[in-house]
């Protein structure tokens, strides 16, 4: 056999279908050999009582994002992408958002600018349409549909962001002409707006309400509007960041009856809860938590287990959104302590999610490895277009690997991640196996805290459509 570039010896393969010790062999970038191979390799990789994963794919990261006046995210591509090299990735889906009235194509090429030379992994974006003219939705979006963009994301709240419903079912129907996936943020805008007025006038303004201004029934209509409308339509759609059993129960609904609906959960809905709102003691602490939908309570917690374990649950994303607590332009800004509704809507989790979910899902055993990688990174890459080429451990498939220890135990501390946010909300969550060695198309990338790439190794990955 021909001399390969690199093999690792001695580990265990994780796919999303089984766990296999055998070498594996990487050849310019990509898998090249998988069995029992010779030694007859440039470099030997010795992974002795380690796990080799397919890079995690974190289908759902909001990067450099403009997020109101005076609201700056916490991170660029440059810092969004290290942490998430450092939490075991190898691919990221952030989103190109689309102001009202500006040009589609000029947005995506604004955000190939942030992220030009600047990027640690892979990375391919989603598209936001906020403002579905004529021309976005007769020329622009499907031109841009046919040069790989092929997921956008609508919302059905925040007063720049929202689509009526006529606007929603008009988006779909590009959505089944171009056989692009949409991804919904189902929250109702009139409810909140109702809730939230209530709750100014009794003066209840603590981050803590923001959960009150957002409870599960609002996100349980939503929820099912959105499916209802996809179903008129006649085209699968994801409900994303989902929180609890109310609009689970929606999903689970339409999955029974067939109706092709994916969905997605977060770290954040098996971790935290409405509680961790209230602060120290109602305090503005509380907005260290504040995301939207909001985390619920310890039954929903549940909940979302369930729909994990039993495949409910399609990908399992960060929806990294990151601010910063203590700045001018972040969380704490002027103007934000006067009331919830002015908080950034959003938490820093790219760096955490894998560690995470296998921590609570796979050292606890409430699921397997194989659930772990399907959820992670295989069905996010299938379910994106992006498989084969990420996602998987065959032959042919780019060398993006994640090691990980199984039995390292560590504790969660905002001191040792990179993002740009001053705050993890997961601080002081002890993590039971953590990814230790990140390698993309067959260089290492970062190992124990070392990026070892500079941050222009990671590529913008042009996209197909969903296998999922
Ligand atoms: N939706 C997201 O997907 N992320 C952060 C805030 C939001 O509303
Ligand atoms: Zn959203
Ligand atoms: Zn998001």
């Amino acid at each position: 056999m021909e001399k390969l570039d690199l093999i690792f010896k001695n580990g265990k393969i994780v796919t999303e279908s089984g766990v296999e010790n055998c070498d594996l062999g990487i050849s310019d970038g990509q898998i090249s050999a998988i069995g029992d191979l010779s030694d007859n390799a440039e470099v030997i990789e010795d992974a002795t009582d380690l796990l080799i994963l397919p890079g995690g794919v974190d289908a759902h990261v909001h990067i450099d994002q403009p997020s109101g006046p005076d609201v700056e995210m916490a991170d660029n591509f440059q810092s969004a992408t290290m942490s998430a090299a450092a939490g075991g990735n190898t691919t990221v889906l952030p989103f190109a958002m689309q102001e009202k009235g500006q040009s589609l194509r000029e947005c995506v090429e604004n955000y190939h600018k942030k992220a030009k030379d600047n990027l640690y992994i892979d990375t391919s974006f989603h598209l936001i349409i906020s403002d579905p003219s004529p021309q976005v939705l007769g020329q622009e979006l499907p031109a841009l549909a046919r040069d790989g963009y092929t997921s956008f994301k609508v919302f059905m709240t925040y007063d720049d962001l929202v689509l009526n419903d006529e606007e929603l079912l008009k988006v779909f129907e590009v959505a089944k002409k171009e056989k692009t996936l949409v991804m919904v943020h189902a929250e109702g805008y009139d409810a909140i707006r109702y809730l939230t007025k209530k709750l100014e006038e009794e003066g209840k303004v603590a981050p803590y309400f923001h959960g009150i201004s957002r409870p599960q029934i609002v996100e349980r209509e939503a929820t099912h509007r959105a499916i209802s409308h996809a179903q008129i339509v006649d085209i699968p759609i994801v409900i994303v960041h989902v929180s609890g059993n109310e609009a689970l129960s929606q999903i689970k609904w339409a999955k029974e009856k067939g109706i092709r609906v994916f969905s997605e959960t977060c770290p954040q809905y098996i971790c935290l809860t409405e509680d961790d709102m209230k602060g120290l003691n109602m305090d503005f602490e509380g907005a260290k938590y504040v995301c939207s939908p909001p985390p619920r309570d310890l039954e929903s917690q549940k909940a979302i287990w369930e729909g994990i374990i039993d495949g409910t649950f399609d990908i399992f994303s960060s929806d990294h959104c990151p601010f910063k607590f203590k700045d001018k332009k972040g969380k704490d800004r002027p103007g934000a302590r006067t009331s919830f509704k002015w908080v950034p809507n959003g938490i820093p989790g790219v760096e955490t999610r894998l560690p995470i979910l296998f921590s609570e899902g796979v050292s606890k055993k409430r699921i397997s490895l194989e659930r772990f990688v399907e959820l992670t990174s295989t069905n996010p890459a299938k379910m994106y277009g992006l498989h084969p080429q990420k996602g998987s451990i065959k032959i042919g498939s780019d060398a993006d690997l994640t090691i990980w220890d199984p039995n390292k135990i560590d504790t969660i501390r905002q001191s040792d991640l990179h993002h740009g946010s001053d705050y993890t909300p997961f601080e002081g969550i002890e993590v039971r196996g953590w990814p230790i060695q990140t390698w993309l198309r067959g260089q290492k990338i970062y190992e124990k805290n070392k990026f070892l790439k500079q941050n222009n190794l990671g590529q913008y990955i042009s996209r197909g459509f969903s296998s999922l």
